[in-house]
């Protein structure tokens, strides 16, 4: 099939799943053209069956706001005619699914049908899409979609909470390369970042304040007060300040590293000992799969999703959002003890399992061939 995936190219969830799903469904026989504004992060084009388009999007001194979905939609149309793509696949609704429903009805005025299937991945839903400025726009592109689906159960649930949804909405997880995270580095090279006795903490994010990076502080401090610790924050955003100011005034700056958004997460997942992840909402939580899956348990909040991924006292814990104190408690009850510690490492690595490329990309592919019949013209 002749798949078109629209997605966010920059750091984030979404478009990380969004890339991984492309590539798999290449390596699946599918042809895959990406239609976003710049290359995403983990693409890497060499594959026969891997195409990228860029939409640019031309400036005029009357825009205060660029017209993206504007640029978009003619770009599917033009892709859709130039290389025959059969269905498109949208991920995040603002203002994909938008701009993927016009592209479908300019197409149907030149008698060309195509199915149009959005996956929800979570903020588009709860903190972006539920604003009234937008609500009315999303719930129209969820319910002129021709197939949805949502990254986990809980933000399914959401959805129709917060939406009037008239489709049935298809839980499709997210996903792992698990033999990709099978830990590729035979020596972690774990002696750069920390002592021979400590513990090595983790926490990737965007650093908003969704994921709560001063509860990821609060937790590390409590740790090191007992354990000799390092922390290790992966990524960029508006809290990073904030978070280093805080480590400064709890003197624990030197104990903290912020190495920004990288591109060797794998490496540092290798040496880490725990994942913290404690949001304020998550729908899935990727990240924490991730960590899983190079076998590193997870302390967590038990927001959204996160309890369909992170099993309570197997690959890790999970407490209220902001109670940091238990978040400590059960981080320290991990790290105190080396038996311990090597016990959820393996549970985690299990659990992460489940959540394999090879069983969750064929439920898009069922997806799509239900929308390939079903499809509303
Ligand atoms: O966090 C966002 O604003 C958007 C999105 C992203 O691109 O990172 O994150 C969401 O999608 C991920 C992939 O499906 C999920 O793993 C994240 O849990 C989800 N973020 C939130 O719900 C806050």
């Amino acid at each position: 099939m002749k798949i078109a995936i629209v997605c966010y190219p920059t750091f984030g969830g979404s478009g990380v799943v969004a890339t991984e799903l492309g590539i798999a469904l290449a390596d699946h026989g599918h042809e895959v053209h990406f239609i976003t504004y710049k290359q995403p992060v983990r693409l890497e084009l060499l594959h026969s069956h891997v195409h990228y388009h860029e939409v640019t999007v031309p400036t005029y001194p009357l825009f205060q706001y660029h017209p993206y979905e504007l640029a978009l939609s003619s770009k599917l149309v033009d892709m859709v005619k130039l290389h025959g793509i059969e269905l498109l696949h949208v991920h995040y609704a603002i203002p994909h699914a938008y701009a993927g429903y016009m592209a479908k009805k300019m197409l149907a005025e030149e008698n060309i049908h195509i199915p149009m299937v959005t996956t929800l991945h979570g903020t588009d839903i709860t903190l972006v899409g539920s604003h009234p400025d937008y609500k009315p726009a999303v719930t129209f592109s969820i319910n002129n979609s021709d197939a949805v689906t949502s990254v986990s159960q809980s933000l399914k649930e959401d959805t129709l909470n917060i939406f009037d949804i008239r489709k049935k909405i298809h839980v499709v997880p997210n996903f792992i390369d698990v033999e990709k995270h099978d830990n590729p580095y035979t020596d972690c090279e774990r002696e750069l970042m920390a002592e021979d006795n400590e513990r090595i903490i983790t926490h990737i994010s965007n650093l908003r304040p969704v994921k709560r990076i001063g509860d990821v502080i609060e937790i590390f401090d409590r740790i090191q007060k007992e354990v000799p610790s390092k922390l290790i924050v992966v990524g960029e955003g508006p809290e990073k300040l904030f978070a280093e100011e805080l480590c400064e005034k709890k003197g624990i700056l030197e104990q903290v590293m912020f190495v920004g958004n990288s591109s060797e997460v794998l490496k540092i997942l290798c040496f880490t000992d725990l994942f913290l992840l404690p949001s304020e909402s998550e729908s899935f939580g990727l990240a924490a799969l991730e960590a899983m899956a190079c076998g590193v348990p997870v302390i967590s909040s038990n927001t959204g999703g996160l309890p369909e991924v992170n099993i309570q006292n197997e690959s890790g814990f999970l407490s209220d959002v902001g109670d940091v104190e238990d978040m400590a408690q059960n981080a320290l009850s991990i790290l105190r003890d080396d038996a311990v510690l090597a016990e959820f490492k393996t549970k985690a690595k299990k659990i992460a399992q489940k959540f394999d490329t090879k069983n969750i990309v064929p439920m898009y592919e069922e997806v799509y061939a239900k929308a390939m019949k079903e499809i509303v013209i």
